[in-house]
C-alpha cells in the first residue's frame, strides 16, 4: 500500500484510498448484483450488505493475508474485503463454473482458500463454533494467526454463541467475534429477541474483552478490531466486538425494501450516516484525498465491477457431472 503524507486524522493518503475504494467496490458490486438478480441472472437467495461496508473493510484492513475470516450468508463484503477476485465472486452469484465455489454454492456459500476466507454459512450461528475450532487449530499448531468471525445479532440468543464464547475464553483462542448489530433479524427488532440488547456486555460473562463500536465509521472499526487482533495474536485472548450498524436494504431480495417492520423515516434517517459518504467527506475535508482522487477511485471501481459482470456472463454453467464432486460421499 502506498504511503502518503499524514492527515490530521492520522490516516495517510494510501490507507484512505484503500479504505474508500474497498467500501465503494463492495457497494457497487452489490448494486450490480441486485440489478442482475432482477434480470434473472442470479437465482436463490441474495442478502445485500449495503450500509454495513465499514465493518468488513475496517476489520479486514488490520488482518494479514494468512489470517482467516468466516462469515454468515450476508458475506459478499467480507469475502471481497479479504481479497477475493470480484470476477470470481460475481461468477459464483451467477452460478457459473468459474465462481469461487465452481458455481455450486451461490451467494450464501462463497469460499476462497487462496485468501483464507472460510465461508459463507447459511445456518444462523453455525459458524461460530467453527471459528473456535479454527482458532484452536491455530493455537495447537503454535502459529500467530487469528480468525475473525462475523455474524448478525440474530445469532446471539442461540446456544452456539454462548458455547463458542465459553470455549474461546476458557481455552484462550485467537478469535475475534464481530457481531454486526444491524438491529433486525429478518423482521425481528433486537429488543424483542435479547434480554440484554447491549451485546458487547456478554463478553463480561465470559471474562474476555468486549467493546461496542460505531459500525458506520470505518476508522473506529479499524481501531477497535486492530486492538483485538493484536491481543489475539500476542496473548491468545479472544474479543467480542459489537459493531452497531444498519442495513439500508431489506433482509434479502425477497424483502427488497424492508419496509414492513421499520418505518421509511427510520431508514432515511440511518442513510444520513452512510459509511461511504461519511468517510469520503472526512477525507476531503481533511485534505487526505482530493475530488480528483475520489473520481479516479469511482472510475476504477466501476470498471472492476463491469469487468466482473462480463466475466460472470461469459463463464459457462457447471457441467452435470460436477454434482457429485466436492462433496462427502460413500466410496
Ligand atoms: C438456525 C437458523 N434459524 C433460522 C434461519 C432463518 N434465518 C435466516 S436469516 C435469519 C435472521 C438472522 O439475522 P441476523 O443474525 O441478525 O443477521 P442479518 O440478517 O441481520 O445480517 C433467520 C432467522 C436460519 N438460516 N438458520
Amino acid at each position: 500500500m502506498a504511503q502518503g503524507p499524514l492527515a490530521t486524522s492520522g490516516v495517510d493518503t494510501g490507507l484512505a484510498r484503500h479504505l474508500l475504494s474497498q467500501m465503494m467496490l463492495i457497494r457497487r458490486f452489490e448494486e450490480k448484483a441486485a440489478e442482475n438478480y432482477a434480470l434473472g441472472k442470479i437465482g436463490g437467495f441474495l442478502h445485500l450488505y449495503i450500509g454495513q461496508e465499514a465493518v468488513a473493510v475496517g476489520a479486514a484492513s488490520v488482518l494479514r493475508p494468512d489470517d482467516y475470516a468466516i462469515s454468515h450468508y450476508r458475506e459478499h463484503g467480507h469475502c471481497l474485503a479479504k481479497g477475493s477476485d470480484p470476477r470470481r465472486v460475481m461468477a459464483e452469484l451467477f452460478g457459473r463454473r468459474d465462481g469461487l465455489s465452481h458455481g455450486k454454492g451461490g451467494s450464501m456459500h462463497l469460499f476462497d482458500k487462496s485468501t483464507n476466507f472460510l465461508g459463507g454459512h447459511a445456518i444462523v450461528g453455525a459458524h461460530l463454533p467453527l471459528a473456535a475450532g479454527v482458532a484452536f487449530g491455530i493455537k495447537y499448531e503454535g502459529r500467530d494467526r487469528v480468525i475473525v468471525c462475523y455474524f448478525g445479532e440474530g445469532a446471539v440468543p442461540q446456544g452456539e454463541f454462548h458455547e463458542s464464547m465459553n470455549l474461546a475464553a476458557l481455552w484462550r483462542l485467537p478469535v475475534i467475534y464481530i457481531c454486526e448489530n444491524n438491529r433486525y433479524a429478518m423482521g425481528t427488532p433486537v429488543e424483542r429477541a435479547l434480554a440484554e440488547p447491549n451485546i458487547w456486555r456478554f463478553a463480561q460473562t465470559y471474562g474476555i474483552p468486549g467493546e461496542a463500536v460505531d459500525g458506520m465509521d470505518v476508522l473506529a472499526v479499524r481501531e477497535v478490531v486492530g486492538r483485538a487482533v493484536a491481543r489475539a495474536r500476542r496473548d491468545r485472548e479472544p474479543t467480542l466486538v459489537e459493531a452497531r450498524t444498519y442495513r439500508f436494504r431489506g433482509h434479502s431480495m425477497r424483502d427488497p425494501a424492508g419496509a414492513i417492520y421499520r418505518t421509511r423515516d427510520e431508514v432515511e434517517r440511518e442513510k444520513l450516516r452512510d459509511p461511504i459518504v461519511l468517510f469520503r467527506q472526512r477525507c476531503l475535508t481533511e485534505g487526505t484525498l482530493t475530488e480528483a482522487d475520489v473520481k479516479a477511485i469511482e472510475k476504477d471501481v466501476n470498471d472492476l465491477v463491469d469487468e466482473a459482470v462480463a466475466f460472470a456472463d461469459a463463464s459457462a454453467e457447471p457441467p452435470l457431472e460436477w454434482l457429485l464432486t466436492d462433496i462427502y460421499k460413500e466410496a
